[in-house]
Protein backbone atom coordinates (compact mmCIF):
# COMPACT_ATOMS: atom_id res chain seq x y z
CA UNK A 1 0.00 0.00 0.00
CA UNK A 2 1.17 3.41 -0.92
CA UNK A 3 0.91 6.55 1.48
CA UNK A 4 1.55 9.28 1.37
CA UNK A 5 1.53 12.53 3.79
CA UNK A 6 1.41 16.80 2.64
CA UNK A 7 1.97 18.71 6.00
CA UNK A 8 3.92 21.69 6.99
CA UNK A 9 5.15 19.75 9.82
CA UNK A 10 6.83 16.61 8.32
CA UNK A 11 8.71 15.58 12.34
CA UNK A 12 5.12 15.19 12.79
CA UNK A 13 5.01 12.21 11.27
CA UNK A 14 8.39 10.71 12.88
CA UNK A 15 6.17 8.29 15.13
CA UNK A 16 5.71 6.32 11.93
CA UNK A 17 9.19 5.30 11.28
CA UNK A 18 8.94 2.96 14.53
CA UNK A 19 7.26 -0.07 16.06
CA UNK A 20 4.97 -1.87 13.12
CA UNK A 21 4.29 0.58 10.90
CA UNK A 22 8.48 1.13 10.82
CA UNK A 23 8.99 -2.36 10.44
CA UNK A 24 5.93 -2.90 7.43
CA UNK A 25 8.16 -0.06 5.66
CA UNK A 26 11.25 -1.53 6.13
CA UNK A 27 9.69 -5.10 4.63
CA UNK A 28 8.16 -3.15 1.49
CA UNK A 29 4.72 -3.78 3.25
CA UNK A 30 3.92 -0.15 3.32
CA UNK A 31 5.44 2.71 0.83
CA UNK A 32 4.92 5.93 3.09
CA UNK A 33 6.17 9.38 2.83
CA UNK A 34 6.02 12.40 3.84
CA UNK A 35 5.52 15.85 1.78
CA UNK A 36 6.58 19.33 3.16
CA UNK A 37 3.93 21.84 2.08
CA UNK A 38 6.49 24.15 2.19
CA UNK A 39 8.21 22.90 -1.03
CA UNK A 40 5.37 23.69 -3.42
CA UNK A 41 5.72 26.97 -2.19
CA UNK A 42 7.56 30.33 -4.77
CA UNK A 43 7.85 33.20 -2.28
CA UNK A 44 10.74 33.78 -0.15
CA UNK A 45 9.27 33.26 3.04
CA UNK A 46 7.31 29.89 1.92
CA UNK A 47 4.17 31.36 3.56
CA UNK A 48 1.06 28.64 3.40
CA UNK A 49 -1.77 31.14 5.34
CA UNK A 50 -3.30 34.06 4.33
CA UNK A 51 -5.91 35.96 6.74
CA UNK A 52 -9.75 34.75 6.51
CA UNK A 53 -12.09 36.09 4.06
CA UNK A 54 -15.75 37.39 6.15
CA UNK A 55 -12.94 38.28 8.81
CA UNK A 56 -12.64 36.15 11.80
CA UNK A 57 -9.86 34.99 14.31
CA UNK A 58 -6.91 32.94 12.81
CA UNK A 59 -5.46 32.43 9.52
CA UNK A 60 -6.57 30.04 6.63
CA UNK A 61 -3.89 27.47 4.31
CA UNK A 62 -3.79 29.52 0.74
CA UNK A 63 -4.85 27.30 -1.67
CA UNK A 64 -1.91 27.19 -4.19
CA UNK A 65 0.67 25.24 -2.32
CA UNK A 66 -1.83 22.52 -2.22
CA UNK A 67 -2.69 22.77 -5.65
CA UNK A 68 0.80 21.71 -6.32
CA UNK A 69 1.25 19.66 -4.01
CA UNK A 70 -2.18 17.27 -5.71
CA UNK A 71 -0.49 18.06 -8.90
CA UNK A 72 3.28 16.80 -7.77
CA UNK A 73 0.94 13.23 -6.24
CA UNK A 74 -0.94 12.63 -9.30
CA UNK A 75 2.15 12.98 -11.85
CA UNK A 76 3.94 10.32 -9.93
CA UNK A 77 0.96 7.70 -9.85
CA UNK A 78 1.66 5.29 -12.77
CA UNK A 79 -0.70 3.78 -15.21
CA UNK A 80 -3.03 6.54 -14.40
CA UNK A 81 -3.86 5.54 -10.72
CA UNK A 82 -5.14 8.14 -8.54
CA UNK A 83 -5.01 8.00 -4.66
CA UNK A 84 -8.16 8.59 -2.13
CA UNK A 85 -7.63 11.37 -0.55
CA UNK A 86 -8.11 11.57 2.91
CA UNK A 87 -8.47 15.23 4.87
CA UNK A 88 -8.63 15.56 8.60
CA UNK A 89 -11.27 18.66 9.64
CA UNK A 90 -13.30 18.62 12.78
CA UNK A 91 -16.38 18.76 10.20
CA UNK A 92 -15.51 15.74 8.48
CA UNK A 93 -17.31 11.82 8.83
CA UNK A 94 -16.21 10.55 11.87
CA UNK A 95 -13.64 7.50 11.11
CA UNK A 96 -14.78 3.95 12.86
CA UNK A 97 -12.84 1.04 12.45
CA UNK A 98 -15.34 -0.32 9.31
CA UNK A 99 -13.59 2.90 7.61
CA UNK A 100 -9.89 1.47 8.44
CA UNK A 101 -11.35 -1.98 6.99
CA UNK A 102 -12.22 -0.56 3.54
CA UNK A 103 -9.20 2.06 3.12
CA UNK A 104 -6.73 -1.00 4.20
CA UNK A 105 -8.30 -2.08 0.76
CA UNK A 106 -7.48 0.20 -1.47
CA UNK A 107 -3.24 0.82 -3.23
CA UNK A 108 -2.92 4.59 -2.12
CA UNK A 109 -4.17 6.89 0.09
CA UNK A 110 -3.06 10.34 0.25
CA UNK A 111 -3.75 12.76 3.63
CA UNK A 112 -4.01 16.20 3.58
CA UNK A 113 -2.97 17.72 7.10
CA UNK A 114 -4.50 21.17 7.21
CA UNK A 115 -3.13 23.72 10.00
CA UNK A 116 -4.80 27.15 11.26
CA UNK A 117 -8.33 27.53 10.98
CA UNK A 118 -8.06 24.87 8.21
CA UNK A 119 -8.03 24.86 4.18
CA UNK A 120 -9.68 27.12 1.86
CA UNK A 121 -12.69 25.14 1.00
CA UNK A 122 -11.69 25.32 -2.78
CA UNK A 123 -8.97 23.17 -2.05
CA UNK A 124 -11.53 20.17 -1.21
CA UNK A 125 -13.98 20.77 -4.33
CA UNK A 126 -10.78 20.75 -6.70
CA UNK A 127 -8.80 17.87 -5.12
CA UNK A 128 -12.62 15.71 -6.19
CA UNK A 129 -12.27 16.96 -9.74
CA UNK A 130 -8.60 14.78 -9.42
CA UNK A 131 -9.61 11.92 -7.00
CA UNK A 132 -12.45 9.96 -4.47
CA UNK A 133 -12.02 12.82 -0.94
CA UNK A 134 -13.32 11.84 1.95
CA UNK A 135 -13.05 14.78 4.83
CA UNK A 136 -12.88 12.72 7.69
CA UNK A 137 -12.23 13.55 11.85
CA UNK A 138 -11.35 10.92 14.44
CA UNK A 139 -13.60 12.47 17.15
CA UNK A 140 -15.45 15.20 18.75
CA UNK A 141 -12.78 17.03 19.87
CA UNK A 142 -10.79 20.02 18.76
CA UNK A 143 -7.00 19.41 17.54
CA UNK A 144 -4.71 21.66 16.38
CA UNK A 145 -4.03 20.29 12.99
CA UNK A 146 -4.33 17.11 11.29
CA UNK A 147 -1.33 15.94 11.57
CA UNK A 148 -2.31 13.56 14.83
CA UNK A 149 -5.85 12.84 13.39
CA UNK A 150 -3.40 11.43 10.68
CA UNK A 151 -1.19 9.12 12.89
CA UNK A 152 -4.29 7.44 14.76
CA UNK A 153 -5.29 6.56 10.98
CA UNK A 154 -2.39 5.39 9.51
CA UNK A 155 -1.95 3.30 12.56
CA UNK A 156 -5.23 1.87 12.15
CA UNK A 157 -5.06 1.15 8.41
CA UNK A 158 -1.41 -0.04 8.35
CA UNK A 159 -2.33 -2.77 10.94
CA UNK A 160 -5.42 -4.34 8.82
CA UNK A 161 -2.54 -4.60 5.64
CA UNK A 162 -2.38 -8.09 5.01
CA UNK A 163 1.46 -9.07 6.85
CA UNK A 164 1.39 -5.86 8.76
CA UNK A 165 0.55 -7.86 11.81
CA UNK A 166 2.56 -10.98 12.38
CA UNK A 167 -0.31 -12.97 13.89
CA UNK A 168 -2.94 -12.72 12.26
CA UNK A 169 -5.43 -14.21 15.23
CA UNK A 170 -5.22 -10.95 16.90
CA UNK A 171 -6.93 -9.23 14.30
CA UNK A 172 -9.52 -11.80 14.82
CA UNK A 173 -11.80 -11.21 18.13
CA UNK A 174 -10.77 -6.95 18.19
CA UNK A 175 -13.24 -4.90 20.17
CA UNK A 176 -15.86 -3.10 17.63
CA UNK A 177 -15.92 -6.29 15.07
CA UNK A 178 -18.21 -7.11 16.84
CA UNK A 179 -19.82 -4.50 18.85
CA UNK A 180 -18.44 -5.39 22.39
CA UNK A 181 -15.27 -4.01 24.54
CA UNK A 182 -12.95 -6.11 24.81
CA UNK A 183 -12.60 -8.23 27.87
CA UNK A 184 -10.03 -7.62 30.93
CA UNK A 185 -6.41 -9.62 30.63
CA UNK A 186 -4.32 -10.84 33.25
CA UNK A 187 -0.96 -12.17 33.07
CA UNK A 188 1.89 -13.40 35.63
CA UNK A 189 2.82 -12.78 38.36
CA UNK A 190 -0.59 -15.05 39.94
CA UNK A 191 -0.52 -12.77 43.11
CA UNK A 192 0.59 -9.04 42.52
CA UNK A 193 -0.27 -6.25 45.52
CA UNK A 194 -2.16 -8.08 47.42
CA UNK A 195 -4.58 -8.66 44.33
CA UNK A 196 -5.26 -12.13 42.39
CA UNK A 197 -6.48 -13.31 39.15
CA UNK A 198 -10.21 -14.60 38.25
CA UNK A 199 -10.16 -18.65 39.51
CA UNK A 200 -11.69 -19.38 36.12
CA UNK A 201 -8.93 -17.95 34.19
CA UNK A 202 -6.59 -20.53 36.20
CA UNK A 203 -9.31 -23.10 35.72
CA UNK A 204 -8.40 -24.67 32.18
CA UNK A 205 -12.01 -24.88 31.48
CA UNK A 206 -12.08 -23.74 28.39
CA UNK A 207 -15.72 -23.31 27.64
CA UNK A 208 -16.12 -21.64 30.98
CA UNK A 209 -13.37 -18.71 30.70
CA UNK A 210 -15.48 -18.08 26.98
CA UNK A 211 -18.45 -17.53 29.06
CA UNK A 212 -16.63 -15.42 31.30
CA UNK A 213 -15.00 -13.76 29.08
CA UNK A 214 -18.24 -12.72 26.91
CA UNK A 215 -19.90 -12.09 30.61
CA UNK A 216 -17.24 -9.46 31.22
CA UNK A 217 -17.35 -7.83 27.49
CA UNK A 218 -21.24 -7.57 28.33
CA UNK A 219 -20.94 -6.19 31.58
CA UNK A 220 -18.32 -3.48 30.39
CA UNK A 221 -20.16 -2.23 26.96
CA UNK A 222 -23.01 -1.60 29.34
CA UNK A 223 -21.25 0.33 32.15
CA UNK A 224 -19.33 2.54 29.64
CA UNK A 225 -20.78 2.36 26.22
CA UNK A 226 -24.48 2.27 26.40
CA UNK A 227 -24.86 3.68 22.93
CA UNK A 228 -23.14 0.28 21.88
CA UNK A 229 -25.81 -1.85 23.63
CA UNK A 230 -28.27 -0.01 21.81
CA UNK A 231 -27.21 -0.89 18.65
CA UNK A 232 -26.92 -4.43 19.39
CA UNK A 233 -28.69 -6.99 17.59
CA UNK A 234 -31.07 -8.54 19.68
CA UNK A 235 -30.97 -12.17 17.89
CA UNK A 236 -27.09 -12.40 18.57
CA UNK A 237 -28.17 -12.75 21.98
CA UNK A 238 -28.79 -15.35 24.60
CA UNK A 239 -30.36 -15.98 27.55
CA UNK A 240 -27.38 -15.69 29.70
CA UNK A 241 -26.36 -12.11 27.25
CA UNK A 242 -29.55 -10.76 28.89
CA UNK A 243 -29.62 -11.67 32.12
CA UNK A 244 -25.88 -10.52 32.31
CA UNK A 245 -27.29 -7.02 30.75
CA UNK A 246 -30.25 -7.23 33.28
CA UNK A 247 -28.14 -7.33 36.09
CA UNK A 248 -25.36 -4.76 35.15
CA UNK A 249 -28.57 -1.98 34.52
CA UNK A 250 -30.33 -2.88 37.61
CA UNK A 251 -27.33 -2.17 39.83
CA UNK A 252 -26.43 1.36 39.96
CA UNK A 253 -23.21 2.88 40.98
CA UNK A 254 -21.60 -0.02 40.38
CA UNK A 255 -17.69 1.21 38.94
CA UNK A 256 -16.11 0.70 36.02
C1 LIG B 1 -7.57 19.15 10.94
C2 LIG B 1 -6.79 22.63 11.47
C3 LIG B 1 -7.52 23.06 13.78
C4 LIG B 1 -9.31 24.07 15.14
C5 LIG B 1 -12.63 25.63 14.24
C6 LIG B 1 -13.71 23.59 15.07
C7 LIG B 1 -15.78 24.59 15.70
C8 LIG B 1 -10.88 24.52 12.92
C9 LIG B 1 -9.79 16.60 13.90
N1 LIG B 1 -11.15 15.17 15.38
C10 LIG B 1 -10.51 16.32 15.06
N2 LIG B 1 -10.50 17.41 15.81
N3 LIG B 1 -9.82 18.36 15.22
C11 LIG B 1 -9.35 17.92 14.03
C12 LIG B 1 -8.60 18.76 13.11
C13 LIG B 1 -8.33 20.09 13.48
C14 LIG B 1 -7.70 20.92 12.56
C15 LIG B 1 -7.32 20.46 11.30
C16 LIG B 1 -8.20 18.30 11.85
C17 LIG B 1 -6.75 21.56 10.63
N4 LIG B 1 -7.36 22.24 12.64
C18 LIG B 1 -8.86 23.69 13.91
C19 LIG B 1 -10.54 24.68 15.27
C20 LIG B 1 -11.32 24.91 14.15
N5 LIG B 1 -13.54 25.04 15.14
C21 LIG B 1 -15.00 23.30 15.74
C22 LIG B 1 -14.86 25.58 15.03
C23 LIG B 1 -9.65 23.91 12.80
C24 LIG B 1 -9.59 15.60 12.88
N6 LIG B 1 -9.45 14.82 12.07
Amino acid sequence: MRLDVVTIFPEYLCPLDLSLIGKARQDGLIDLSVHDLRDFTHDRHRSVDDTPYGGGAGMVMRPEPWGEAFAHLMASGEHGEVPHLLVPGPGGVRFTQVMAHELALEPWLAFACGRYEGIDERVIEHARTLMPVTVVSVGDYVLNGGEVAVLVMVEAIARLVPGVIGNADSLVEESYEDGLLEYPVFTKPPQWHGRGVPDVLLSGHHAQIARWRRDERLRRTALRRPDMIARLDPAGLDARDRDVLAEVLSSPGEGT
